[in-house]
């Protein structure tokens, strides 16, 4: 067991743009973060031998393997971090938490809810010998988020009323974009809902401390067959041309939802890859009885802030620039004012994990915590399927 070593010595399993972001986070998190431990990039891992080489100098990783088994099984590997695709997040972390190594899984936690369980059973097994899991909600670590969290706690917001949530991506609108593994619901479980809807539940249930009990759900696929991707099968894929085979889009294009928080909290969900003109946009508001307050990714270093408590005559939505030494997460950075980005949020997260696995003390969002979002998709997804009827979450323990 590694906890009380000062060096964590981290392997990762992908590389593409998941993969590219967390390395990007452990080769910073040292630097800027002052932890008990040390992340150590030891090995990284991916299928094909010339590229993974690559990657690994790219990425600044000392060493590749095509073997994703030999990685979890060695011994210079302490922490496992999981960057592939659905299909083999639930097999690997299996395995890894098998070996005694700590898991960092990017999310959704799997394709499936008994995968999901499976894989939250083993998390508990492991813990009881001091072995540490955590899925990467990285949009939790975003300053404004944490800070959200902490209004909603500090009950500046009063009882909560609504929870808001959009996320709107625009990079399959055109017909022509081939079909990725994002499109396959055999590789990454569900679409839109399970990529990016996923993390507005997360989000949201971090942010108000509430749990999502029921739904009433559409989806939509609105193209239905896609042309093959032309070697890569990333975001920036491209079809082979004019002719190009085809093959069936097996997800939803887009998710749309109602549902019900905590005892009393009504909260609406979209998300979609055709929302046109809207990249990556991830919006909440939440309305509570004294006050409400808005995050916006496309300018993750503001809150919005209407405090209902003020006089009348000062009412309003203030705009908080979350870039000071007192806001979350921010010390360790640039002087007072100084904004962060989207990478920011995934060295938080490796600092956390860190600290945590570190100190002996479980992170979060744990894999049960995942395992309630997958429920939610699982519900949002047979609501859709029996024309949007109102859907209880399972409860985790089966
Ligand atoms: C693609 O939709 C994607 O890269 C997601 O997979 C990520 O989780 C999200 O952060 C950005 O969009």
């Amino acid at each position: 067991m590694s906890t009380h070593r000062s060096e964590l010595r981290v392997g990762m399993v992908g590389y593409a743009f998941m993969g590219a972001a967390h390395s990007q986070a452990w080769r910073t998190v040292n630097r800027v973060y002052d932890l008990p431990a040390r992340a150590r990039m030891a090995m990284i891992c991916g299928r094909d031998a010339g590229k993974v080489a690559d990657a690994a100098d790219r990425l600044g990783w000392e060493s590749s393997t095509t073997d994703w088994r030999a990685l979890v099984g060695s011994d210079g590997i302490d922490v496992v971090d999981i960057c592939t695709p659905g299909d083999s997040h639930a097999e690997i972390a299996l395995a890894a938490l098998a070996a005694g190594k700590h898991v960092i899984c990017e999310k959704p936690l799997a394709n499936t809810v008994e995968e999901a369980r499976a894989m939250t059973a083993a998390a508990a097994t492991a813990q009881t010998a001091g072995v540490r899991s955590m899925c990467g909600f990285n949009y939790r670590r975003v300053p404004a988020v944490t800070m959200m969290r902490q209004l909603v706690a500090d009950g500046r917001l009063g009882v909560i009323r609504h929870v808001r949530a959009v996320y709107l991506q625009d990079w399959i609108v055109d017909p022509q974009f081939p079909l990725v593994w994002r499109l396959q619901k055999d590789r990454a479980g569900s679409g839109a809902l399970g990529d990016i809807g996923a993390h507005i539940i997360d989000l949201t249930q971090f942010v108000t401390g509430q749990r999502i009990t029921g739904v009433s759900a559409v989806t939509e696929t609105f193209v239905k067959e896609r042309p093959l991707p032309a070697g890569s099968s990333g975001l920036a894929a491209r079809a082979d041309g004019d002719g190009a085979a085809t093959g069936p889009v097996t997800v939803d294009d887009a998710a749309v939802f109602v549902a019900r928080l905590g005892a009393g909290t009504l909260a609406t969900y979209e998300a979609t890859r055709f929302a046109t003109g809207r990249k990556n946009a991830l919006r909440v508001e939440i309305n509570g009885s004294l006050g409400s307050v808005v995050f916006d990714l496309e300018r993750l270093n503001e809150l919005e802030f209407h405090d209902g408590t003020r006089l009348t005559a000062e009412q309003g939505f203030t705009r908080i620039l979350v870039t000071e030494g007192e806001h979350p997460y921010m010390s360790a950075w640039w002087p007072p004012g100084h904004i962060i980005g989207y990478e920011h949020s995934f060295t938080h997260q490796m600092r956390d994990f860190v600290e945590a696995v570190a100190t002996g003390v479980d992170p979060t969002p744990s894999f049960a915590d995942a395992l309630h979002v997958q429920l939610v998709l699982d519900a949002v997804t047979r609501s859709a399927r029996d024309g949007s009827r109102w859907t209880e979450v399972e409860p985790a323990l089966a």
